[in-house]
């Protein structure tokens, strides 16, 4: 009832809910595993490195592939709508077989396979350059130690295997990150050098063969790290250059810039120049402090660039955040939620109505309709995207019963 009273409203401002929730119906949003064990994986001692970040002992962090495997399915139940499962190298899966970094194979990731399978989910992948041993000085692909170095290229050489193995099992294209953390503490005196050694690293890397239409290769970039305040080698500048030059796909996290530059004003110039654009949605409070992402002003502004630039199909988006203070279930639950909200609130806009008022130069009625769509009836038509795809409107009653049940045991 209070949905066809929504949607005659909107319909009144020319927008069409129907059409709104088909098309958030099918993007998909990948979700980042690593918010269930606090970016630590199965490979390693524990301990994360690379500049980031995760505060809090909330109880309840996932220790094993079963647990986070499990932790996956109680957040995938209570997210509406289309999803991918994005996991980094780190979250291989041994049995007697452990490998390194660089001697990783399609069969440690065989048992994510079948639980992507089973859920009907494609899977992205991350190289992890952080975490390990082999980096040192706070450097990976861009170390000055041809060990170092190459034992990297070899990383990612691996991963470029398993990526397109994600791609050919599931039928779904897989998109492949590279983000290393290499950078300095204090003032380097050579710019220059690590940059142009991460270069010939990627080109290393990238020089073997790969299926092109069934892995997009990303490169992110990032403007400083914990511990890598003066200086970070894959800077903005190095990554969309090299991007372009190698046609592969630019990947923006919008807690990777200072802090009053805005992702939401840089899509549209990246899909001018660039066939696909992908994303990291975080939130950033004071630095990129990888807060649970929410329903705010700049994840709508975000959400609105892609819609507006009918982008959608060309625009890969992923969650990338990490609080181990709260239940790690409903980080997930929440963050992804607002991601979906901000995507169906952009594809209720007039876009068109508006661009036209825009263009007319009438700023007063652009003004005052900005505002007037910010009290619209949103929250009916979001309630009957969860009626359509059976979630719950009340995730936190379920939450807090995994938490008693399965979490509050994990000791
Ligand atoms: C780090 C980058 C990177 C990581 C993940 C774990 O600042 O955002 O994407 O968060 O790879
Ligand atoms: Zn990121």
């Amino acid at each position: 009832m209070s949905y066809n009273e929504a949607a005659e409203k909107y319909a009144a401002l020319g927008v069409d809910t129907q059409a709104a929730l088909r098309a958030l119906q099918d993007v998909p949003v990948s979700l980042h595993c690593w918010q269930g064990d606090d970016v630590i994986g199965f490979d390693n001692d524990g301990a994360l490195t690379g500049g980031i970040q995760t505060t809090g002992d909330y109880p309840g962090r996932a220790r094993t592939p079963r647990e986070l495997m499990d932790d996956i399915d109680a957040a995938l139940s209570l997210i509406p709508g289309r999803m991918k499962l994005n996991l980094h190298a780190s979250y291989a899966i041994f049995d007697d077989d452990f490998a390194d970094r660089n001697a990783l194979e399609p069969k440690h990731f065989e048992k994510w396979v079948s639980f992507a399978k089973e859920r009907n989910m494609g899977i992205d992948f991350n190289p992890t350059f952080f975490s390990h041993p082999m980096v040192r000085d706070n450097l990976t692909l861009s170390s000055p130690n041809e060990e170092v170095r190459s034992f990297w290229v070899e990383h990612g050489r691996r991963c470029l295997k398993i990526a397109e193995y994600f791609a050919r099992e599931t039928g779904e294209p897989c998109v492949m990150n590279i983000w290393i953390p290499d950078g300095c503490k204090d003032v380097p005196a050579d710019r220059l050098g690590p940059r142009a050694r991460f270069k010939k690293s990627l080109d290393e890397m990238l020089s073997v063969p790969y299926d092109k239409s069934r892995v997009y290769v990303t490169l992110e970039s990032k403007v400083f790290g914990i511990g890598m305040e003066s200086y970070t080698v894959g800077s903005a500048e190095f990554c969309m250059n090299y991007v372009s030059e190698k046609g592969i796909t630019p990947l923006m996290d919008n807690g990777h810039y200072h802090p009053t530059e805005l992702v939401s004003d840089k899509i549209s110039s990246m899909l001018l120049f660039n066939e696909r654009l992908a994303l990291h949605i975080t939130r950033g409070v004071r630095w990129d402090s990888d807060h649970v992402v929410l329903f705010d002003d700049e994840t709508r502004e975000i959400a609105k660039e892609i819609v507006r630039a009918r982008a959608l199909e060309r625009v890969f988006i992923a969650t990338d955040y990490f609080d181990a203070s709260i239940n790690r279930i409903s980080a997930w639950v929440t963050g992804v939620r607002s991601v979906k909200k901000a995507l169906l609130y952009a594809l209720l806009e007039p876009s068109d109505k508006m661009r036209q008022l825009q263009e007319a130069g009438d700023f007063t009625t652009l003004m005052v309709m900005h505002e007037r769509l910010k009290t619209m009836p949103f929250g009916d038509v979001w309630q009957e995207f969860l009626n359509r795809t059976n979630t719950t409107q009340d995730y936190l009653a379920q939450v807090k019963k995994y938490e008693e049940e399965v979490l509050r045991k994990r000791v």
